[in-house]
């Protein structure tokens, strides 16, 4: 763990009792985490691995947007992406191969003054934890989900994943995947997901673009970021990387981003497809639904001691 230096002075224990705390210092006083106020341990990425760029970006959109460590929680579930938490001194939990959403997910509806950040691979996402991608899109529970897309299980030594395109060969597929892959947009886009961006992680200033519009949208925000799994599947993103001879199209100016239909079409396109916001709308999240229930309810017990209430509750079974 690297030292962190705090924003207020511990003060030694002495005798004297009488002496005067340090007042906290403001809000808008606050200077944001530099990396190495939030980084932990040294990333066991394999070198040239693409989630490097990933956590780094993290890093960055930290510091950029003054996001303290106690009001950052990093979730992820199993997989080599899914170490993030690890690397980030900050609260986080490295969960169930899987499940990380729904962790993730009673952190944001219990605690409103936090943004959950969720990071996961695509197996995580589309294989084990599929059905979880779904409910989280339809219920549309606020937080960022970056699904860091190597297709293939990387920490497993290269296994066939939901994403993996048909023909790559793998311990899974000796002969060659067989399977038609995931379209990890046009799942997200019909699954309800309010907030579709498709990323890279080989091109930094816009993947920070893409996390920063996904944090600042209110509801379930996703981006599907390939990452490159230098060791398992080398060069599978040339195609979508300029200085290996590829392109990287952007979503074109006109696009209308709240055009569910435009957006799943251009979620067709052959690889390496378009790089942006594909689908945004606003609909009432979760939080916000159950927040106004419990405020409901809270409005019918006021004044009652808890005791007084779960009593009635009881009552009211006999
Ligand atoms: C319940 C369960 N099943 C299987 C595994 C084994 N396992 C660990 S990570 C992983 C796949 C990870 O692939 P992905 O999510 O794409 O992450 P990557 O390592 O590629 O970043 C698997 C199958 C596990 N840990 N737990
Ligand atoms: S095995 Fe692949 S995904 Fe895992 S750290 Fe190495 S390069 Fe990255
Ligand atoms: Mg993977």
């Amino acid at each position: 763990m690297s030292s962190v230096s705090l924003p207020f002075e511990i003060l030694p224990r002495t005798g004297n009792l009488n002496t005067t705390p340090v007042a906290p210092i403001a809000d808008a006083d606050r200077l944001g985490l530099t990396k190495k106020q939030v980084a932990a341990d040294h990333p066991t990425w394999c070198p040239g691995c693409g989630d490097f760029s990933v956590l780094a970006l993290y890093f960055k959109l930290i510091e950029k947007r003054k996001i303290w460590h106690e009001k950052i929680t990093t979730v992820a579930g199993i997989g080599c992406s899914s170490r993030f938490p690890y690397f980030v001194q900050a609260h986080g939990a490295h969960y169930i191969h899987g499940r990380a959403l729904p962790f993730a997910s009673g952190v944001s509806l219990t605690r409103p003054d936090l943004h959950v950040f969720t990071f996961g691979g695509d197996g995580d996402a589309f294989s084990i934890g599929g059905n979880h991608v779904n409910h989280t899109a339809r219920k549309n529970i606020k937080m960022t989900y970056v699904i860091m897309d190597n297709w293939v299980y990387g920490l497993t030594k290269k296994q066939t994943s939901p994403t993996s395109p048909i023909g790559f060969k793998s311990k899974t597929d000796l002969g060659g995947a067989l399977d038609q892959p995931i379209n990890p947009m046009k799942q997200l886009i019909s699954a309800g997901a309010t907030f579709v961006a498709r990323a890279s992680a080989a091109n930094i200033p816009h993947l920070l673009q893409m996390m920063e519009a996904a944090m600042d949208h209110d509801g379930f925000s996703v981006i599907e970021c390939l990452s490159e799994c230098v060791e398992f599947f080398d060069g599978a993103f040339d195609a979508a990387n300029p200085r290996k001879g590829g392109k990287f199209d952007l979503v074109p100016a006109e696009h209308d981003v709240t055009d569910e239909f435009a957006a799943y079409k251009m979620a067709a396109d052959p690889f390496p497809g378009k790089f942006g916001i594909f689908y945004k709308v606003n609909r009432p999240t979760k939080n916000k639904n159950e927040a106004d229930i419990t405020a409901k309810a809270m409005e019918k017990v006021q004044g009652k001691k808890p005791w007084e209430i779960l009593q009635a509750t009881f009552n009211r079974m006999k």
